[in-house]
């Protein structure tokens, strides 16, 4: 890729809404991510590798656990500081973000929210510093957007549960030292459980020939006739309601992240089209090129805005799992749809990894169907203003 020159549009002053504190944890991870993500992450990305070597440095910029206490090892910060780390790291590549989203609001989230004392001490403060990764285990080959239909199952066995089942599509799986996992009891009760790597009968293949999130790895969790020892239980909540808790501080991350690819994909836009002459003007003299960077800012500025408030909504826990749904679904489409604008502003070279346009357009492919799809969201708001769940 070439010389990461990003400047962060800030077209509504926004700056000026946030705290001190939350501007320098933005501006470090703004720091973090020039200098260590942007220099790897296209090579990362087409050799479909996770580059591992950003895990320290993950951890030091807050982006595991960001919110959790610092007495198990998170960072302590509000909910603002969380959205705008994951703004930044999205801003370098969606993927790095997806490890950081899992990691913090999949994995850590349930441990902290439905744990034992024992299992947060003994997993957050490791999971706080890389030195353990985790993955998430929610959707299954036959239960994608109707979770409540998995078949994953455990038996009381007396001494122990018997985990059988299979999960798919489950990001960071290859390397994941744990997994959160969802699974039916023989109530046809979900629970959550805490499967390690090493367990007899517990395996990971990886997905391979993705197109999107190349830089994040995708995988299967197969559990066949897998001892779970009770103490890795989740106590403290079960049912459905459960495993979609952790989706809202994930997607509420999410929203946040879908800004900033968006913004990187207006910012290199933006100065391609001031540098590129044709007929011998720079391309954005154009009235067709204004309209395109004039609309891209343009929504940028609204889900900033719309984002702002969801921010102040779940710092005084106030946000519903909807409004989490509507910033989620409205930021990632948008984002999507500024990639495909600003990589034709770029014309052929807009293909090319030179730039990071191409790499956040098939991300984003990605992040439009995690976490609820598109059309589930959709559905989710309709739900909620009209009281029909059009889902089933
Ligand atoms: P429904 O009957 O509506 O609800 C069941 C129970 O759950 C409660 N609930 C929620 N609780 C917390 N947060 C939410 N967002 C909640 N939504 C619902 C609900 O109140 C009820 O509680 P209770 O006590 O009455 O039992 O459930 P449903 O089966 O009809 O499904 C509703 C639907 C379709 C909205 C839901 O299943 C859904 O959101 N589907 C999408 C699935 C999804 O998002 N999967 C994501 C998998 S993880 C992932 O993609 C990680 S990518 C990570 C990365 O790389 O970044
Ligand atoms: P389906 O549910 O089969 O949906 C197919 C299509 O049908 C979609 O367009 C959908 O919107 C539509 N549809 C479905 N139901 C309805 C309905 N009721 N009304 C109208 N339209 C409907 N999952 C995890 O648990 N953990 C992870 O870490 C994880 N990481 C992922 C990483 C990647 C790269 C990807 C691509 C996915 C990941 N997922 C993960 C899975 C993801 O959450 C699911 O792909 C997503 O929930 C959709 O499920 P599905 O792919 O089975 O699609």
């Amino acid at each position: 890729m070439s010389q990461d020159l990003f400047q962060a549009p800030d077209y509504y002053q926004l700056d000026e809404l946030f705290t001190e504190e939350q501007k320098l944890v933005r501006n470090s991870a703004r720091e973090w991510v020039k200098k260590a993500v942007s220099p790897i992450i296209e090579e990362a990305a087409q050799q479909a590798k996770f580059p591992t070597s950003i895990v320290s440095g993950l951890a030091e910029i807050g982006a595991f656990g960001p919110y959790i206490p610092e007495e198990y090892g998170g960072a302590g910060l509000d909910q603002m500081s969380y959205g705008l780390i994951m703004q930044e790291i999205e801003r370098g590549d969606s993927g790095v973000r997806s490890t950081a989203s899992v990691q913090s609001s999949l994995v850590m989230y349930p441990i902290y929210k439905y744990g034992s004392e024992a299992q947060k001490q003994k997993y957050l403060p490791k999971l706080a510093t890389g030195e353990l990764l985790g993955c998430f285990g929610l959707t299954e080959p036959n239960h994608g957007s109707n979770p409540g239909g998995m078949e994953t199952n455990i038996k009381d066995m007396g001494t122990y549960f018997l985990l059988n089942g299979a999960k798919m599509w489950i990001s960071n799986a290859p390397f994941a030292d744990i997994g959160v996992v969802w699974a039916k009891n023989e109530e046809g009760r979900i629970k959550g459980l805490i499967v390690e790597r090493g367990m007899e009968g517990f395996s990971t293949p990886e997905t391979h020939n993705k197109w999107s999130l190349r830089a994040s790895a995708t995988g299967e969790l197969i559990f066949d006739n897998v001892k779970i020892p009770k103490e890795n239980i989740l106590p403290n909540k079960d049912g459905l309601g459960a495993p979609l808790g952790c989706l809202d501080s994930a997607r509420y991350g999410i929203a946040w992240g879908a800004i900033g690819a968006a913004m990187d994909c207006y910012d290199t836009a933006l100065r391609y089209a001031k540098e590129r002459i044709q007929f011998d003007k720079p391309i954005a003299a154009y009235q067709l090129q204004q309209k395109k960077l004039a609309e891209m800012i343009t929504e940028i500025t609204k889900a900033q805005l719309l984002t702002w408030r969801l921010g102040t909504l779940k710092n005084d826990d106030k946000a519903t799992s909807a409004q989490i749904s509507m910033a989620k679904r409205n930021n990632v489409d948008m984002a999507l749809k500024i990639a495909r604008e600003a990589r034709q502003v770029l014309g052929a070279m807009g293909i090319t990894g030179e730039y990071s346009i191409m790499r956040h357009m098939m991300n984003l492919e990605s992040v439009v169907t995690y976490e609820g799809t598109h059309d589930i969201h959709l559905l989710i708001t309709g739900f909620d203003i009209t009281g029909y769940a059009a889902f089933k």
